[in-house]
């Protein structure tokens, strides 16, 4: 507990402005969405919801596990509550810096109201992680890509060996075509043949075109190919495999800019995303990736993948906090239909239980 408070009393000091916007703009934001809106959303969300939920289960168990036996028997937030519930976010892989964000925020409310009821503290929680998630704008439409007419919407997909790369741009691919958008697919992880033929058997059940070279092949090479290929064939999406491999950040670097430059000759302005998938059940492993590729290169987007099934899903806000990059997706299952897109409201649903 001493490393925390250390961290948290350094953080202190200042009184920053900053942080106490931070929870405000978030009821502003929510006063903008029309009532039109807010039902359209509470209903495509709904199946959705479900499966979220599900997925996040054993997170849910383990947080609120941890917190029930931090409260019991204590009627009021005090400080001894704060230290306890410091315990479980961490514990839970929130992260430290958000963890103390979130403490600190709690303990300043109840430094104004006087006193809070233990009873209290759940819902203040639940406000609190969900002014602090990031989500994509993009919601519905095109299953969260910010396609236009033209020119391929293109995504270039990064992380390391085993996140659930190849899978989720299968699951992608899978949801695009679904939505009637023609996908082209660029296998240019070539370290290893499985990983080609792995990618080419989800783009033959997703009904999109992959193209491919020989393993072993220039990555960069077969994104220019795909590029090449999707422009000529006025495909809507393109979707990049690369290689996961973390030999140091130097050659990470210089691979990933490699395929950039060579796309942006075709299109000037892909990728349009970068997104950065992460295997959610890793926990502060999950974190040092995220530092090593956002340092490598220009990460927009994240994608967040096996979250069923770990108890460790509380990755998903100190990550989305910390690196300040919107969670597109998450990945709450090995099926085709279990990638969704990231809503922070359903995702503290998930934890906290539905809210009307
Ligand atoms: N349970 C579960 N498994 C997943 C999820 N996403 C990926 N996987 C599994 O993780 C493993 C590695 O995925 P893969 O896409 O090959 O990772 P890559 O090396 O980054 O391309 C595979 O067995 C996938 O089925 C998920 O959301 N949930
Ligand atoms: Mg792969």
């Amino acid at each position: 507990m001493a490393l925390f408070d250390i961290f948290r009393r350094k953080k202190a000091e200042p009184a920053p402005v900053a942080e106490v916007q931070q929870s405000a703009p978030i009821e502003a934001q929510k006063s903008v969405h029309t009532e039109e809106q807010q039902s359209a959303h509470t209903e495509e969300h709904t199946s959705s919801q479900a499966e979220v939920t599900e997925g996040l289960k054993k997170t849910k168990e383990g947080f609120f596990g941890k917190l029930a036996r931090a409260v019991a028997g204590r009627s009021q937030v005090d400080a001894d509550v704060l230290d306890d519930l410091e315990e479980v976010l961490i514990t839970s892989d929130v992260g430290v810096e958000t963890t103390v964000k979130i403490i600190e925020n709690i303990e300043r409310r109840v430094a104004r109201d006087k006193y809070m009821n233990t009873s209290e503290l759940n819902s203040i929680l639940r406000e609190e992680i969900e002014a602090l998630l990031q989500e994509c704008e993009e919601k519905n439409e095109n299953f969260g890509l910010s396609i236009t007419e033209g020119t391929p919407y293109v995504v270039m997909v990064v992380g390391v060996n085993g996140a659930g790369k190849t899978t989720t741009i299968g699951k992608l691919a899978a949801q695009l075509k679904k939505a009637g958008k023609k996908v082209y697919i660029g296998a240019a992880d070539t370290f290893r043949a499985a990983a080609i033929d792995q990618l080419q058997v989800w783009a033959d059940r997703a009904g999109a075109t992959m193209i491919r070279q020989d393993m072993g092949s220039d990555p960069a090479s077969v994104a220019f190919d795909t590029l090449k290929s999707a422009v000529a064939n006025q495909a809507d999406v393109v979707l990049i495999d690369t290689a996961g491999r973390l030999h140091n950040k130097i050659g990470l670097m210089n691979e990933l800019s490699k395929i950039r430059n060579v796309m942006a000759k075709i299109i000037p302005d892909a990728p349009h995303e970068v997104m950065l998938v992460l295997d959610g059940s890793t926990g502060q492993n999950a974190f040092e990736q995220a530092r090593q590729f956002t340092a490598a290169t220009q990460v927009n987007s994240l994608a967040i993948t096996k979250l069923d099934g770990t108890a460790k899903g509380g990755v998903v806000i100190g990550i989305s906090d910390q690196f300040q990059i919107p969670v597109h997706y998450i990945g709450v299952g090995e099926g085709v239909d279990q990638l969704k897109i990231f809503d922070r409201h359903e995702y503290v649903n998930a934890l906290f239980g539905e809210k009307k």
